[in-house]
């Protein structure tokens, strides 16, 4: 039987627009390259495709620039999806150009509908509970909000904290298996993973903490050698993908798709 923490038959992703220089940062280190973005953003896809998913590839939304992060749109789980509603002001419009493809792939379609805030970058499903770090984004109304839909589908989730200047929960985290985390050490400090196998990424490489666990495959930004050879070394197939770009707008591995 597939295991749906990680294993996926579909995802969802979205090429980047024209507009991408006004995208959202904590810190201005650049604007992103169009042209090197697309091409990081097309290898991401093919990986997915090469675990044998389907991806369905929506156009660029060139009215907001921060658009080819879908995951902050929804929450996808095998029972049914959960549209957000993004804490950046700029970005709750994305919600309602992604709700018309869920409905397709889904039933069950739920929303978030406030007037709490929560993003997808903020929220972990493991294989036996869904975890939400509050941050900038994701307040107690959204997380509150968002347990009641999912206890209705049998979860449970629990309330964390995403470290202090750090933009998402998974921004500093991800699944590599059911039970398996990658972490910073900053993270993993505050306690939230007791009880599961954790591996920390090198020291210095905290910006590798966010990858994906895509069936067989773990894809991870390249350029920190150390940490992929940890998860080499721990039995890990990964595939690295430029994200030079994407890290000029905060973004990583995670935000680039949704996956069901
Ligand atoms: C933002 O600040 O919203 C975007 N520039 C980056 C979003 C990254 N999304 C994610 O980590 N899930």
């Amino acid at each position: 039987m597939r295991n749906p923490a990680f294993e996926f038959t579909r995802a969802i992703t979205r090429r980047p627009a024209s507009t991408i220089a006004q995208g959202l940062r904590a810190e201005d280190i650049g604007n992103p390259d169009l042209e090197s973005m697309l091409k990081a953003h097309a290898a991401y896809v093919a990986a997915l495709r090469s675990t044998g998913a389907e991806v369905i590839e929506l156009d660029p939304l060139e009215a907001y620039p921060d658009a080819q992060f879908v995951e902050d749109t929804a929450l996808c789980l095998p029972q049914g999806a959960i549209l957000m509603r993004p804490g950046a002001p700029s970005r709750l419009g994305e919600v309602a150009e992604m709700a018309p493809t869920l409905r397709v792939c889904y039933d069950d379609v739920r929303a978030v509908t406030g007037p709490g805030h929560i993003e997808g970058g903020d929220i972990l499903v493991t294989g036996r509970e869904i975890l939400v770090g509050r941050s900038d984004r994701t307040d107690a109304a959204g997380v509150a909000e968002l347990a009641e839909i999912a206890s209705e589908w049998g979860y449970a989730l629990r309330e964390v904290f995403t470290p202090e200047g750090v933009l998402h929960f998974k921004t500093d985290c991800s699944l590599m298996d059911a039970e398996t985390i990658l972490s910073t050490k900053r993270l993993d400090a505050s306690g939230c993973f007791e009880g599961y196998r954790v591996l920390h990424v090198a020291e210095g490489e905290e910006a590798a903490a966010n990858t994906i666990r895509f069936n067989n495959l773990v894809l991870m930004a390249a350029g920190f050698p150390r940490t992929a050879e940890m998860l080499d070394n721990a039995g890990f197939e990964i595939v690295e993908i430029d994200n030079t770009d994407c890290a000029k707008l905060d973004g990583g591995m995670s935000c680039l798709s949704l996956r069901f």
